[in-house]
């Protein structure tokens, strides 16, 4: 079997990450020089802006693993799958069909959909319920700027979002490992949380398609589950969807998903996780999970009447 390794990653990507890895040397090399205060004065603004204050400052996980260790069940159930499978999606043309309470239904070319929205990058981390974990910068922009764009009517308290369906491209449609297409949603206030995320790509440019290009849902305080790739349809609706995983297993997945040591899985804990830094020993030494993932002043407060362990 044919195993992609960091060698296969096309050389326009390492450059993207080791410029970026670069950066930060330089960033900290200036730090120490000058002393902090100074740095704003002497750095071009480019770089400067480069920290939002929700990045976490954990090492990253190298592009390498970002884009080899991937959960992408239309390219193949194992991790290593999608790199290989999914090398060749196409992600131009793409259209994204927006329905139901929102003033502005219509299927646009996404170009035309994200003209005017400026593309930013955010350091999340990032918890699979497998209990493997990365720190990774997507590229992308606030989902609430997409929302207030499409004027979501007041009877809207729900979107909903769907994967491509296309059988030529993505080989497992064919097989009922899920009901496809894959489907994800969010209550409104969560859509409209300050740390959700729609991402073109990773590591500062847009792509690969085995992390959700042409753009995917990134939720940091939930599981990894909820970031639904490959997104071609948004639907503003009063109802709760009923997402792939629910459907598939209502007892293990829930609508909310959010990252909670406390409530385990049924069939394992989620207290522990595995986070993968690239490095030999990450598989051996588990770290302990957070509180909606290291989120809770951020989201909290939209679960303060919530019993998150009835609603997981
Ligand atoms: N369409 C689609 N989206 C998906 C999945 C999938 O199988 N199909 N897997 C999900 C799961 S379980 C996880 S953990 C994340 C993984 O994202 P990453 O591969 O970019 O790390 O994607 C999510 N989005
Ligand atoms: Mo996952």
């Amino acid at each position: 079997m044919l195993i992609k390794k960091a060698t296969d990653i096309p050389s326009s990507e390492i450059t993207s990450e080791s410029l970026y890895r670069n950066r930060r040397e330089f960033i900290k090399a200036a730090s120490a020089t000058l002393g902090a205060a100074a740095i704003g004065s002497i750095l071009p603004a480019e770089v400067a802006a480069a920290a939002s204050k929700y990045d976490t400052t954990e090492p990253k996980t190298p592009l390498a693993n970002v884009t080899s260790y991937n959960n992408y069940y239309e390219f193949g159930t194992d991790k290593g799958d999608p790199v290989i499978n999914a090398a060749g999606f196409k992600l131009r043309p793409w259209r994204i069909t927006v329905s139901g309470m929102v003033k502005k239904p219509a299927t646009y070319a996404i170009d035309d959909l994200l003209k005017g929205i400026t593309m930013e990058d955010r350091i999340y981390r990032m918890r699979c319920v497998e209990r493997w974990s990365m720190v990774i910068p997507w590229h992308g922009f606030p989902l609430a700027t997409l929302i207030n764009k499409l004027e979501p009517l007041p009877s809207a308290k729900f979107i909903k979002f769907q994967t491509v369906l296309d059988q030529d491209q993505m080989p497992e449609q064919r097989r009922p490992i899920l009901h496809w297409p894959y489907t994800e949603g969010l209550r409104m206030d969560e859509a409209m949380n300050e740390l959700t995320f729609m991402a073109t790509g990773v590591y500062g440019k847009e792509g690969p398609p085995q992390n959700g290009a042409p753009i995917r849902l990134v939720t940091p305080w939930k599981y990894g589950f909820k970031g639904v790739k490959a997104i071609q349809k948004i639907e503003f609706t009063d109802k709760m969807p009923v997402s792939a995983w629910m459907e598939a297993a209502p007892n293990e997945y829930g609508f909310y998903a959010t990252v909670n040591p406390n409530v385990d899985h049924p069939r394992w804990s989620q207290a522990m996780e595995t986070r993968l830094t690239g490095g030999i020993f990450d598989q051996i030494r588990p770290i302990k999970t957070q509180m909606f993932n290291g989120y809770t002043q951020y989201v909290e407060k939209m679960y303060s009447t919530l019993d998150l362990r009835r609603n997981f």
